[in-house]
């Protein structure tokens, strides 16, 4: 199989999986024991020096990062089904608010959660405020970032929004909560639910 994800179920990789049943190809899941330290063994190094998960890998070609394996499967796999095409007036949207996700939602929930001491003019993530505020923007008014249409950058912005949540590392506002709630009803979303149960069931893991 072409396609291979190097998944752990209590890792970002779980929602690559739903990223995978949206774009509706074959994929084949590779387990990396995290709790074992396996993401450090050097056959993962040579595919990630982060030693971090998740990783996907199409042939000989090497995608990390949840945003960029999103954004490729689109491009790759969906292109202008789930991701826009170059010239659609919705593209810059779609990037937008796919890329706001590893570059300001990540961070900014980790600084808050965290404490870090920053200045919110020189970091690339501002206030946590204009942060949600900002989040809430992106989806009011409609069901999805494009409105109607569902995309990619559903998949990672909310996806972030849901990890963000599942942590408590976001403040669980009513529009997220409302999003979060349209997305985990996509019958993607749950055959991921479903493949991730599997993989915890078959390597004896509780839910966290
Ligand atoms: N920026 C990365 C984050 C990847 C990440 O932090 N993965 C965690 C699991 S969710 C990991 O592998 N942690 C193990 C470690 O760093 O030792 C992405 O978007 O993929």
């Amino acid at each position: 199989m072409a396609l291979v994800l190097y998944h752990h179920p209590f890792s970002r990789a779980a929602n690559v999986i739903w990223t995978l049943e949206e774009v509706g190809v074959p994929y084949e899941l590779r387990y990396v024991d995290l709790m074992a330290g396996a993401h450090k063994a050097p056959e993962i190094l040579a595919l990630n020096p982060m030693g971090k998960l998740p990783i996907l890998t199409d042939g000989e070609i090497v995608v990390t990062e949840v945003a960029a394996i999103a954004l490729y499967l689109g491009d790759r796999y969906a292109y202008g089904r789930l991701a826009p095409r170059v010239d659609d007036p919705e593209r810059g949207t779609y990037l937008r608010w796919s890329l706001f996700a590893p570059s300001v939602i990540e961070p900014g929930s980790m600084a808050k959660a965290a404490g870090w001491a920053f200045k919110e003019s020189s970091a690339g993530w501002g206030s946590y405020e204009a942060m949600l505020a900002s989040m809430e923007s992106a989806i009011a008014g409609r069901d999805f970032v494009l409105g109607d249409t569902f995309s990619m950058a559903d998949v990672v912005f909310g996806g972030t929004l849901r990890y963000m949540l599942a942590f408590k590392m976001v403040e669980p506002r009513p529009a997220f909560a409302a999003y979060a709630e349209r997305l985990t009803a996509r019958p993607a979303w749950q055959r991921a639910e479903a493949r991730n149960a599997a993989v915890r069931e078959e390597h004896g893991l509780a839910r966290p």
